[in-house]
């Protein structure tokens, strides 16, 4: 059963706006009504529910946090995080699309892009019309971009040359549009790359355990002609452009990962208050309560720390090493509590009549994507010795 409150041991949602929980409702009764019901079934094909997309269009899903000028929200970023939470309380995959959508696709555009680029593109990814992807990681550079090798030369009619290969790209293969970060001579540079365009690939990559109902691709450019006007964003050099938009979607999955962890918590919760073992639930003997009781403080207290940072955010007061501690902690967290749900139901725990194998599984990817769990504790370790241990 659908349990119909989300988790709030510390009065979390007496922090929301009226308009914040109208949001979170919103998704919540969404996620209720149209994924609960179909998502096992996507997971078990290896396939996305591409039917949604509209429908999380009209409801605002995409980029919600980016001003209403170009088709989208204005929302704050709590409402954002609340939204990722609701999401991902319902799939991984689906947080994913929504994370890529707005984070990796029409942030760059709004923040890097040309006033014609802005105009054309974001109202239609806003409404998913059109539907986007980030290309970063290379299969030889995951965790230090800086290495890429896909590159971009300039021509000598104004317009671009693009050659190189990008990995493990969500939404690759069904994307209208991907944001390619190639190195040039001015340094690393994002393209905006139409599907259809010769010699651009993008491949669907089969075989995942985590992130089933979720398109995963590779892109290959192999003298890839682009338009300067059209293609390149004009308004950041540098890593600090890609980084900048991964510090925008990391602060989606520090909120995210605490759905799936709290749709695990309510189905542990539930099971272990139902099933009778020595004639009693299980509920009542101490070593599942502990568990339990371990699993809704981290939930509480992974809660606390992205309002704050959702605060932060919203005053544009706070920096990429604090979205890394939310993004390490909470996805640690959620995993943990996932596992632990599974020990819980037991034999029950390892089907797909239960969430929890699924957002367990899930949860391998969003520790690994977006800077692995690693990544992010040598950035905090950076930040607080004032030393960078990464090379
Ligand atoms: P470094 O020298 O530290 O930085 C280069 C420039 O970038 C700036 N910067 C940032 N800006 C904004 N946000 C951040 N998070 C930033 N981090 C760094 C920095 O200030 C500097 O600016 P400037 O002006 O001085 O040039 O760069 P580095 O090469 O030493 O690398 C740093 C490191 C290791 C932290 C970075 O490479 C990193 O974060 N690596 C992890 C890679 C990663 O997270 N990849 C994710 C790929 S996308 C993805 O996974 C999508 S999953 C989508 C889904 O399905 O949900
Ligand atoms: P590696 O960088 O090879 O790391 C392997 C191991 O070494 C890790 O444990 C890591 O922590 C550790 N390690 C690496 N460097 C150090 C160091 N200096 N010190 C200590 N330990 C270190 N990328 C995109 O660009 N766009 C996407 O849309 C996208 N979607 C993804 C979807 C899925 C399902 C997955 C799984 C990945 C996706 N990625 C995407 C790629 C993702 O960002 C990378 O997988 C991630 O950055 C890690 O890179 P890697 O897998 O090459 O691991």
């Amino acid at each position: 059963s659908v349990t119909t409150e989300l988790t709030d041991y510390m009065g979390f949602q007496g922090l929301l706006t009226d308009e914040e929980k109208l949001v979170r409702e919103t998704a919540r009764k969404f996620v209720n009504d149209e994924v609960l019901p179909i998502i096992e079934e996507h997971a078990l094909n290896e396939t996305f529910p591409s039917h949604l997309i509209p429908k999380m269009g009209e409801l605002g899903f995409y980029g919600p946090n980016l001003p209403e000028k170009y088709g989208c929200a204005g929302l704050s970023n709590v409402a954002y995080g609340l939204l990722m939470y609701e999401l991902e309380r319902g799939d991984s995959g689906l947080r994913s699309f929504a994370s890529v959508q707005g984070s990796l696709v029409m942030y760059p555009i709004y923040a890097y892009g040309s006033e014609a680029q802005k105009e054309y593109w974001l109202p239609k990814l806003a409404a998913g019309e059109k539907i986007g992807c980030f290309g970063l990681t290379e299969p030889d550079f995951g965790s230090n971009p800086a290495g890429m090798r896909t590159n971009a030369v300039r021509e000598a009619n104004g317009k671009w040359r693009i050659n190189g290969s990008k990995m493990w790209i969500t939404n690759g293969s069904v994307a209208d549009v991907a944001v390619v970060w190639a190195r040039t001579d001015d340094g690393v540079r994002g393209f905006l790359v139409e599907k259809g365009t010769p010699g651009f690939s993008a491949p669907k990559m089969h075989g995942k355990w985590s992130l089933r109902a979720s398109v995963t691709s590779e892109l290959v450019f192999e003298d890839v002609i682009v338009d300067e006007e059209k293609s390149l964003l004009p308004n950041v050099k540098g890593l600090k452009g890609p980084l900048g938009c991964l510090t925008q979607a990391r602060y989606g999955i520090a909120w995210g990962a605490l759905g799936a962890a709290d749709a695990c918590y309510q189905a542990a919760l539930e099971y272990a208050l139902s099933r009778i073992q020595f004639d009693k639930p299980i509920a009542s003997y101490q070593l599942q309560q502990r568990k339990l009781a371990e699993m809704v403080t981290e939930i509480t207290k992974g809660q606390l720390l992205v309002m704050q940072l959702g605060r932060l955010k919203d005053q544009g007061n706070y920096s990429p090493a604090q979205v890394s501690m939310a993004k390490m902690n909470n996805v640690h967290v959620a995993i943990n509590i996932c596992r632990t749900a599974r020990t819980i139901l037991g034999a029950n725990g390892i089907m797909s009549e239960y969430p929890i194998m699924r957002h367990a599984n899930n949860l391998e990817a969003v520790y690994t994507y977006e800077g692995t769990h690693d990544m992010h504790l040598l950035i905090i370790g950076e930040k607080v010795t004032g030393i960078s241990a990464f090379r």
